[in-house]
């Protein structure tokens, strides 16, 4: 057997080739169920947390604590709302610039360059890429293209590091400690500069991240119109593009009990008009992708719960969703997000073979295709690619939430991915199917809560985006050089000619199998290679 050669890596840059193939740690989640049963809180609880609607928002856009001068809950248990004053706490008191339309003083201020530069892998400078240079060609593409890299407004923007047993540890100097419209608008300048100093093309938002939510639905309209006008303009300028638009159907109380699964169907009706003003803006905003993450969507109890009713509901939510797309002319691919758990004990839309089932039984399967995200993966009990092959195999992986979990732990963690083994697999799966477009890798991410230093941010996506280039590498030199899918491809030999090739065709008979077996008797013992394949694998990634 030969060892494997790298990938012809050409680049379009006049910088040289890097040696892109490491030795990789083998690290794949494979999660005991039991083990995150009951770790169900984390969600919960921070909902709970949010719901105390003390002004100052995060994750999603729902409120948390206030900054309060009031003393600390002596119960340890409780949420603690952080002290003006407490070190590493929020500083409201900051002006600097905030009235102001410039916010790049925001990052100069603390080093961070203009541009985010390419310094290759010999770079030791945290704020330079090791393997993501955007021009670099890949198998006849630009990095840029192929990985087609997003920000999360939600955990990038609007996260402050808030957990089940505390409040935020992250403050950012642009944020005014309200909720309003002007502090939404800096923010989402920030956003922009942020995005273009790192030099990603895309970015996803829900309505809520990136608007305050007003007393009427009106009043949200407004309120979202009056951001996305200034996100339509910033978007011209930095070049930069929608790669999907989403509903927040989950952090308010009105949809405790779901959104179109909703037992009432005034709830349903509610979210089905929240969803049209955001098929409305993210048509306006260009959005390339539509995604719908189910929140609510699943039960608690089935005491309560008639499952079936539910779910027809939700296929005919997602048919107006198909008719009013049409209607606006809109021509972004619709994506579902699946997620087997958190918040509710059981999300309908579960894994990625669950919702290809969903969509074909309600005859939806050519009008959606699958965002996929590898926690979500891990927590439904399979490995962190497992989701990404499935729904690619079947024609349906639309777009990719990039991120990870952390095994032990067993909830939805969202951290950015590090591991090139991980990597390696889902870039070798969009190389085979010849891309992502129009979808991308979202990076549904977010900094861990002890990193609060605003470097912080762009180190995490510098990482993340390195993950990736180098898993983009790796997956190119392992198709190039062929050995894996050869080696696979003969495990399969047998239904490649003769009989077996009857058999894959669904030509032959049980009595003809039975006839085979009488003439060819006991199968010989193949050997499945696991470890073999495990160590070709391992000089890619
Ligand atoms: C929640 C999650 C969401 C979706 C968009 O776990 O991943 O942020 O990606 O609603
Ligand atoms: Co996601």
């Amino acid at each position: 057997m030969q060892p494997p050669k790298r990938a012809r890596v050409e680049k379009s840059s006049s910088a040289e080739c890097q040696g892109m193939i490491c030795s990789g740690r083998r690290n794949v989640f494979t999660l005991n169920k039991s083990k995150h049963r009951g770790c169900e809180f984390a969600f919960s609880d921070i909902l709970l947390l949010l719901f105390r609607r003390l002004r100052t928002v995060d994750t999603h856009g729902c409120s948390i604590p206030k900054i309060t001068s009031q003393p600390l809950s002596s119960n340890r248990w409780l949420p603690k709302a952080p002290r003006q004053g407490d070190s590493g706490t929020m500083s409201i008191q900051d002006g600097q610039g905030k009235g102001t339309l410039d916010v790049a003083h925001y990052f100069d201020d603390e080093g961070i360059p203009a541009k985010i530069p390419y310094g290759g892998t010999s770079s030791r400078n945290h704020l330079a890429f090791k393997y993501y240079d955007e021009d670099q060609i890949v198998r006849g593409k630009s990095m840029r293209e192929w990985l087609r890299f997003s920000v999360c407004y939600w955990h990038t923007m609007r996260g402050v590091g808030l957990d089940p047993f505390g409040g935020g540890t992250i403050s950012r100097p642009w944020e005014d400690g309200t909720d309003g419209l002007e502090n939404a608008k800096r923010r989402l300048r920030v956003a922009f500069e942020f995005m273009k100093r790192l030099g990603v093309p895309f970015w996803t938002f829900h309505d809520r991240d990136i608007a305050p939510e007003g007393a009427t639905l009106a009043e949200s309209g407004k309120l979202l119109d009056a951001v996305v006008d200034l996100a339509v303009e910033l978007q011209s300028s930095t070049g930069i593009s929608c790669l999907w638009g989403t509903a927040n159907l989950f952090s308010t109380r009105r949809y405790m009990n779901g959104a179109s699964t909703n037992p009432d169907a005034h709830v349903f009706a509610y979210a089905a008009a929240q969803v049209k003003k955001v098929m409305e803006v993210t048509h306006r905003l260009g959005g390339q992708n539509l995604v719908f993450w189910g929140g609510r969507e699943g039960y608690q109890s089935l005491l309560n719960t008639d499952v079936r009713q539910e779910l027809d509901h939700m296929a005919a939510f997602f048919r107006m969703v198909v008719a009013y797309k049409a209607k606006i002319g809109a021509t972004y691919q619709l994506l579902l997000e699946p997620k087997p758990k958190e918040p509710t004990a059981h999300q309908y839309d579960y894994d990625a073979q669950t919702v290809i089932c969903f969509l074909k039984t309600y005859g939806l399967d050519k009008d959606f295709k699958i965002n996929i995200e590898p926690n979500h993966t891990t927590l439904a009990g399979h490995c962190a690619e497992h989701d990404v092959v499935m729904a690619s195999k079947f024609g349906m992986l639309g777009s990719i939430d990039a991120n990870t979990g952390v095994a032990h732990l067993g909830w939805d963690t969202d951290c950015f991915m590090a591991d090139p083994q991980q990597t390696t697999l889902i870039m070798k799966t969009v190389l085979e199917q010849g891309g992502i477009a129009p979808g991308g890798l979202n990076f549904d991410a977010k900094v861990r809560r002890e990193s609060t230093a605003l470097e912080d941010m762009f180190i995490a996506h510098i990482q993340g985006m390195d993950a990736f280039a180098k898993g983009l590498v790796g997956a190119a030199a392992l198709l190039e050089e062929g050995l894996l899918p050869r080696m696979v491809a003969a495990r399969y030999a047998s239904y490649a000619e003769g009989f077996g090739k009857r058999l894959a065709e669904g030509q032959a008979s049980l009595e003809e199998c039975e006839a085979f077996v009488a003439e060819h008797g006991e199968p010989r013992l193949v050997s499945g290679s696991q470890e073999k394949f495990q160590s070709i694998f391992n000089t890619y990634a």
